[in-house]
């Protein structure tokens, strides 16, 4: 599988900006992983496929977290939008016969992060969030950290995401303060 493929692959399960959204991470995890030592390949289909799930239907992934064992039940009482990384990268293993483990990670995890990332992970999950179409809140600064600090910018934005949620009374999953604790 290439770019090309993964691309091709999510299009259709995408609206339009997403899909744009998702070209965009593919090219900022390329930098990144080539910035910080990542395998550039894996980055690339990793980043293409990360969304793919995003506009499942709801209940086809609850089906998923209730019936596939790898999948934590605890994701049942937290904000349905943490869903879609864990239940694509099962959907995407099965449908597709995506076996990498390291790229079923990067994509799992890219929304709520976990305690001990790979780089792959971080890769994702950084270029999801600093990709050029963001704009958050303290994105720029962010965008700075991560030309040299891989760890110290996924913390950041950790930290954005989790002091946003906290602001809102919304609930935090806990990987992601174990993924914000571990890098801090
Ligand atoms: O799918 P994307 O929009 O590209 O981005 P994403 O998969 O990182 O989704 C992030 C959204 O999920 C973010 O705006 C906040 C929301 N969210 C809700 N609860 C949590 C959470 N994000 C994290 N990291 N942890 C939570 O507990
Ligand atoms: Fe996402
Ligand atoms: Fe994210
Ligand atoms: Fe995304």
């Amino acid at each position: 599988m290439n770019r090309e493929t993964a691309l091709e692959y999510v299009r259709p399960y995408l609206k339009e900006q997403r899909y744009e959204h998702t070209v965009r991470v593919v090219d900022t995890a390329v930098e990144l992983a080539e910035r910080f030592g990542a395998d550039v390949k894996k980055a690339e289909i990793a980043a293409a496929l990360h969304d793919y799930a995003k506009y499942k239907p709801l209940e086809e992934m609850k089906r998923w977290i209730h019936n596939d064992r790898r999948l934590p039940k605890d994701l049942l009482d937290y904000h349905h939008e943490l869903w879609h990384g864990p239940v694509g990268a099962l959907m995407l293993e099965r449908e597709l016969g995506l076996t990498d483990q390291e790229v079923l990670s990067a994509i799992a995890f890219h929304t709520t992060g976990k305690v001990h990332m790979g780089v792959l992970d971080k890769v994702v999950f950084l270029a999801d969030y600093i990709e050029p179409g963001r704009s958050f809140p303290g994105v720029d600064e962010v965008r700075s950290t991560a030309e040299a600090d891989l760890d110290r910018a996924c913390a950041m934005a950790l930290k954005n995401t989790i002091t946003f949620l906290i602001s809102k009374e919304r609930t935090v999953y806990p990987d992601t303060f174990h993924a914000y604790n571990d890098m801090i």
